[in-house]
């Protein structure tokens, strides 16, 4: 009986990298900013605009009792691409985020919901 041995020496050079970041204020929430789902059961968020200042951003969705429909909040944009979970009617959910300035678009990732309109626009500045 013959047994191979597969030996792999592999060397692994693990760089560590080291970032100088000076946080100013660690875990704590710079800016937030509330949204809703259409209360009548729109396939849209009141405001379809947010503005948040950059840094830790929580945004809240609300998803209200008489819309009648799951939905949920994601955000994409510069590298960040983000999901909250989809909620039912009546209940309310936020994403906390870490955003750099720039333009971001929110959309509800419920099927098809984006593309009937559920969609806005997040400025952080
Ligand atoms: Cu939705």
């Amino acid at each position: 009986m013959t047994r191979r041995l597969l030996l792999s020496a592999g060397a692994v050079a693990a760089v560590v990298v080291t970032a100088g970041v000076a946080d100013v204020a660690i875990g704590a929430v710079t800016s937030s900013a509330k949204v809703s789902a259409d209360a009548k059961g729109a396939l849209r968020f009141h405001p379809s605009r947010l503005t948040v200042k950059a840094g830790k951003v929580k945004i809240t969705l609300t998803n209200p009792a008489s819309s009648g429909k799951p939905h949920g909040l994601a955000v994409e944009g510069h590298g960040v691409d983000r999901d909250s979970k989809i909620i039912t009617a009546g209940h309310r959910t936020s994403l906390t985020l870490r955003l750099k300035r720039g333009t971001y678009k929110f959309y509800c990732p419920g099927k098809g919901h984006e593309g009937a309109g559920m969609v806005g626009k997040l400025v952080v500045r």
